[in-house]
């Protein structure tokens, strides 16, 4: 049996490590490590609460309004804190444009390589002169054997698009995506006062009090992004799912365990009754009758018996502790393994669109894309036109309130920490569900935990021995070729991994990554 380790992963956030044991050609068991330990949990024990959306936004340098955001949220908890309308409204805006620059990055930058055969493109023969223009730069590129960031790459195999029509558009639209990229990441700083690392969002809601100004340039900025997500990024991946990776995509190549979970997020009117994203829990998806539950989040318990961590039984995140055990046996990741009701959990956009019964999703399993690899990067596509389309009314939403007499953008009558209490905070960032949880005595930090989306993905084993999405997602996934696992990276780049964020806790003793063996 061929055992394969592909250590890092590349074009992720963070280190990863996968190994995958192959039989018949096909991946019959695999391990997903975490190998990087950082610690911010611990180091936040005993800070004045309201340091920790300020912190906790240093997790990442991709995601870090959405620490900020359910960070604050789990401080509105804890301070009872009451967020008015206009502060909720500004919270969702700079989560907007993070989703705005985040999918198409991940998209463009960080997964389309694994779809396309890059060299097609000396075969274009059209007279499009932007193309043309693509075609001399990649081909002086590969010519002068300078090929970053094209390379390291897999080789194309039997499911790589190489029609030179196709692959050139799609690296006009790659270069195109980097630019589009900057003007998003500023369309936050707008709000946030910078970025990365936005400045603006506290307990009971945000600090910078907007004017006409602000919305009228983010309102622009958001038409520019508009007409490249809806003309651009959203045909790209539906072309791509629906013709040329139709085969991938029919194999259902990267499923997983079927479970999903999705918090719920970002308000679409003042009461909270109608959210962009629906709650909801899945378990053991059939598609023909999606079944959906309430989340419980007293549900939640991570699991350390295989992770670098003091031996614990799980426990629920607020009694979730930081302790590390470099020399425990079975263990092989600094990712805990967090479970709901026990069970591994696929959280992100497939989740959510499957726990909303998206219909454009559904049409596209209809058409017989399985809930796998391609089918994550068709809801990431979709969910991305859902938060645009909420920006704008949030932008309407704003203008209308910021008019009105009384208008609030902060609870100032709860700034100041209860002398003991705690609160939980949830939030659906990109890449999926995300929790913070506080507990406060004598106004400090007593304990404080995070469950992020890429923590339940890239979860190890549980108690039980069942492995997390990642793994379960590479069972089966075809490696006919082992010097070539790109079916690997396909379906482990689909979940658009950030161990950055999962593990948020290297040695602090040697800074050394861990040797171990897998028993
Ligand atoms: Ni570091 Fe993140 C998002 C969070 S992690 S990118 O989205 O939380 O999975
Ligand atoms: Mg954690």
């Amino acid at each position: 049996m061929a055992k394969i380790t592909i250590d890092p992963i590349t074009r992720i956030e963070g280190h990863l490590k996968i190994e995958v044991e192959l039989e018949d050609g096909k991946v019959k068991n695999a391990w997903s490590s975490g190998t990087m330990a950082r610690g911010f949990e611990a180091l936040l024990k005993g800070k004045d609460p309201r340091d920790a959306p300020f912190i906790t936004s240093r997790f990442c340098g991709v995601c870090y309004s959405v620490h900020q955001l359910a960070s604050a949220r789990a401080l509105d908890a804890a301070f009872g804190a009451n967020v008015p309308w206009g502060g909720t409204l500004l919270r969702n805006l700079v989560m907007g444009a993070q989703y705005i620059y985040d999918h198409p990055l991940h998209f463009y930058q960080l997964s389309a390589l694994d779809y396309i055969d890059i060299m097609a493109i000396a075969k274009y023969n059209g007279k499009d002169k932007d193309l043309l223009a693509v075609k001399d730069k990649i081909v002086g590129l590969v010519t002068a054997k300078d090929t970053y960031p094209l390379t390291p790459r897999y080789e194309p195999d039997a499911f790589s698009v190489n029609d030179p029509d196709i692959v050139i558009m799609a690296v006009k639209h790659y270069i195109d995506a980097l630019k589009m990229h900057l003007a998003a990441r500023n369309m936050g700083a707008i709000w946030g006062g910078r970025t990365p690392h936005y400045q603006n969002i506290v307990v009971g809601g945000v600090t910078s009090y907007p004017d006409i100004n602000q919305v009228a340039r983010f309102r622009t900025m958001l038409d520019e992004q508009a007409k490249f997500i809806n003309e651009v990024y959203i045909p790209d991946v539906l072309l791509f799912g629906t013709g040329p990776l139709l085969p991938l995509a029919k194999a259902g190549i990267g499923g997983g365990h079927y479970n999903y979970l999705s918090y719920g997020d970002f308000q679409l009117d003042a009461e909270g009754k109608k959210l962009v994203f629906p709650a909801g829990v899945i378990t053991g998806l059939n598609p023909a009758n999606i079944k959906v539950d309430p989340v419980d989040t007293n549900k939640i318990t991570e699991s350390v018996k295989h992770a670098w961590y003091k031996e614990n039984k799980p426990v629920h995140p607020y009694n979730g502790e930081q302790v590390f055990n470099l020399d425990k046996k079975g263990a092989y990741s600094f990712v805990k393994a967090p479970r709901y009701e026990g069970k591994p959990m696929e959280v992100g956009p497939l989740a959510r669109m499957l726990v909303a019964k998206n219909p454009t999703l559904l049409d596209l399993v209809g058409k017989g894309v399985k809930p796998g690899a391609v089918a994550r990067h068709a809801a990431r596509a979709i969910e991305t036109k859902l938060v645009v389309d909420a920006c704008y009314k949030w932008c309407d939403d704003l203008l209308a309130a910021m008019t009105k007499p009384g208008f609030k953008i902060h609870d100032t009558e709860h700034w100041e920490p209860p002398s003991s209490g705690m609160g939980a905070g949830f939030s659906e960032p990109p890449r999926g569900a995300l929790g913070h949880w506080i507990k406060v005595k004598d106004k400090k930090i007593a304990n404080y935990q995070c469950v992020v989306p890429s923590t339940w993905n890239a979860s190890p084993r549980c108690e039980n021995g069942v492995r997390g999405q990642y793994e379960e997602a590479l069972i089966g996934a075809p490696v006919p070729d082992p010097k070539n696992p790109i079916n690997v990276v396909r379906v482990i780049r689909s979940f658009d991994p950030c161990l950055a964020c999962a593990v948020h806790i290297i040695d602090p003793k040697t800074n050394e990554i861990r040797k171990f063996i897998i028993e």
